[in-house]
């Protein structure tokens, strides 16, 4: 005992596999999407994309994740923007949409073994033939998503390995049967079905329906807490956190995600925990803005950054594998905190050990119970084929708040086992990993270029011939979807244009607009001038607008503001407060029509805005004062076709 001090609290662990082994690990993932959380990242030049994917994926590196779960876009808004289908319409297929393909490429390019998820947030309205609801027709929806994970095959040589329903949102039994039908009837028989991606409920109807239990691999429940509830341990299926995390990713992040990798096992015999997101590349002033493991949204600067909670998930990845096994352990340590042990069961043995106080580790959701840590000693006795275990390799992070200065993902010196034994001094904040294996790396680019603000002066013709993505760079749609669209017969200056393509309300997941927009540049611009070419496709009521000071997207997008100029096919011009069109503060004639091309010009100086149309004054004096500031955007009055091109912004 220490002389003075109050005795250090001591407490002995035993790990065995004497008995036996506990429950499969299944890997720690994160997700992309829901929605459009990855938009700003594919635009990032080399070498920094393929930097920040290392970090991500790479094994034995960074994160090195074990799982990537992507989002199905459907084409409505899921949390930070809409993410394209790959089937707008019903006669319509493309599988060259988004950034979902790509990603998850580059992620099989540097971890062939990644698994990969499928999980739709919306759906195109056809799904539902015209209802909000994607189960009326089961054998629709069954082929839609099968298709996507046909065409993953087919043109990217991608093998899906697990499939959702429908996030966060009812599950139908019904169809997850016909899903599993369908799947079975292609031979994919190995694509596991999770369910339900929302809370546990799912589990009470697969313990009296032996058909949906059956269909169903994973029970997957999002932001649990780290528990999980007598019913899914009856269905004695895997049980996931399929979606968690969501935290700002400074070191509190970084303490949540230690505390619920571990916990989430600990607590809630969860077997994988899968962060929502997967990096921070939205704009930052869009809903959950930097709640991914990593931060990069800036491709106009080259600047990203590798936050803490990267180096927390290497403790785990780095040293399991999906496949190992955690041992049979009360993983409470008795000062507070946690630990788990894995074996691969070849006599490799990895200890994660995880001591953050309440305070330093709470996560957005949900409500973090009091409790305490404090500093201890724990002894652990090696047993069963572990015994013969003689040195153990040691990463240490300890997360450093008052002081601001943490210690992350540092090699240690090795401990030596003395006959089944060893002892460690555990410091509150900390995370540990003991292992037998030696193959841990802590890799490190140099610094990326500075960060810096979205350029103030950013053009757009959209004339490319052979676009690596389908949407323009920057441009984060926030209700509809905007893409590269090529007018073979155009005679001039408009062959190559940016296309507004949802022509139907999707199938929501959160309320969208009544109108479509896409945002750009810079949310702390006051003063701008838009210009855009437009070009109205629908006739008679059809309409497109420009706007600055845009204030809001995401989930939100509904109640966005800002200064909206808008034309209409019958010749009308109005300007407006609101993406809604309520609060008009002008409106008048201008001569506009469907099916032509015109250039609008938006002016907005102080507290006045002026409009311009053809290069001509429409309109000018219009007193503006809220919101002071926010984004560029141009969009649609409703979900109906409509070209824009040449678009240019000067803004400060
Ligand atoms: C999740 C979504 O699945 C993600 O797409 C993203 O929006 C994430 C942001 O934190 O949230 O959805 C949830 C929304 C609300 C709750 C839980 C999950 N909630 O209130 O408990
Ligand atoms: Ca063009």
């Amino acid at each position: 005992p220490r002389v003075g001090a109050a005795p250090l609290l001591t407490a002995t662990y035993v790990l065995d596999d004497a008995d036996g082994l506990g429950r499969q690990f299944d890997g720690i993932g994160a997700v992309s999407g829901g929605g459009a959380t990855s938009r700003l990242l594919v635009n990032y030049q080399e070498p920094y994309r393929s930097q920040i994917l290392d970090y991500l994926f790479r094994p034995n590196f960074g994160a090195s994740l074990h799982i990537l779960k992507v989002e199905i876009g459907g084409d409505g808004q899921s949390t930070d923007g809409t993410e394209p289908s790959h089937m707008h319409y019903e006669n319509d297929e493309n599988y060259f949409r988004g950034y979902e393909w790509w990603l998850m490429k580059e992620a099989k390019k540097r971890n062939p073994d990644i698994k990969l998820i499928g999980l739709p947030w919306t759906f195109p309205r056809w799904i539902g033939k015209g209802e909000n609801w994607p189960y009326d027709y089961p054998d629709v929806t069954a082929y839609y998503i099968v298709s996507w994970i046909l065409g993953a095959k087919q043109y990217h040589d991608l093998d899906i390995d697990y499939i959702g329903i429908w996030n966060e949102r009812a599950f139908s039994s019904k169809y997850i049967k016909v899903l599993r039908h369908s799947l079975d009837r292609l031979g994919l028989m190995n694509i596991g079905i999770i369910a339900a991606d929302g809370d546990w409920n799912v589990s009470k109807e697969m313990i009296v329906d032996p058909y949906l239990n059956d269909a169903i691999e994973v029970v997957g429940a999002h932001y649990p807490g780290t528990k999980t509830v007598q019913n899914a341990i009856l269905t004695e299926k895997k049980l996931w956190s399929s979606e968690d995390y969501s935290t700002f990713n400074d070191e509190v992040g970084a303490g949540c995600w230690a505390r619920i990798l571990n916990q989430n096992y600990v607590n809630g015999n969860m077997t994988s925990t899968i962060a929502w997101n997967l990096v921070a590349s939205y704009y930052e002033d869009l809903p959950f803005g930097r709640c991914g493991l990593m931060t990069a949204q800036e491709p106009w600067s080259g600047h990203y950054k590798v936050e803490a909670p990267i180096w927390i998930t290497a403790h785990t990845t780095q040293f399991t594998q999906p496949g190992w096994s955690y041992l049979q352990v009360d993983g409470h340590l008795e000062g507070g905190g946690s630990f788990v042990a894995l074996t691969d069961g070849l006599g490799n043995l990895t200890i994660i050990i995880e001591t953050m106080t309440h305070n330093h580790s709470q996560c957005i959701r949900p409500p973090l119970p009091n409790f305490s840590v404090t500093p201890q000693r724990a002894t652990f006795y090696l047993k069963g084929s572990f015994f013969m275990v003689e040195t153990l390799q040691v990463w240490h992070s300890r997360l450093g708040f008052e002081s601001g200065n943490s210690s992350l993902f540092q090699r240690l010196r090795p401990v030596k086992v003395w006959r089944g034994r060893f002892s460690l001094d555990l410091d509150v904040d900390e995370v540990y990993t003991l292992t037998t294996l030696k193959t841990g790396h802590k890799c490190i680019y140099p610094e990326p270029p500075p960060p810096h603000p979205f350029p103030s002066n950013y053009k757009d013709d959209f004339n490319i011939r052979n676009p690596p993505f389908s949407e323009a760079p920057n441009f984060a749609d926030q209700t509809g979807v905007f893409e590269y669209f090529v007018n073979a017969s155009d005679p001039g200056d408009h062959v190559f244009t940016l296309r507004q393509v949802v022509v139907q309300r999707p199938i929501t997941w959160v309320s969208d607009a009544d109108q479509t927009i896409s945002i750009i540049g810079n949310f702390q611009w006051v003063n701008m001038t838009v210009t855009c070419d437009i070009y109205i496709e629908k006739q008679h009521d059809g309409g497109v607008f420009i706007a600055g000071r845009v204030d809001n997207g995401g989930i939100y997008v509904r109640r966005t503001k800002g200064v909206f100029f808008w034309v209409f096919a019958d010749g009308t011009y109005r300007v407006t407060r609101d993406i809604a069109g309520e609060e008009i503060l002008m409106k008048g004639l201008s001569g506009v029509r469907d099916n032509a091309w015109h250039t609008l010009t938006l002016n907005i100086q102080g507290n006045s805005a002026s409009g311009l149309l053809n290069g001509y004054p429409l309109w000018e004096n219009v007193t503006v004062s809220k919101p002071s500031n926010g984004w560029a955007a141009l969009g649609t009055r409703s979900f109906e076709f409509a070209q824009f091109d040449n678009f240019h912004v000067e803004a400060s």
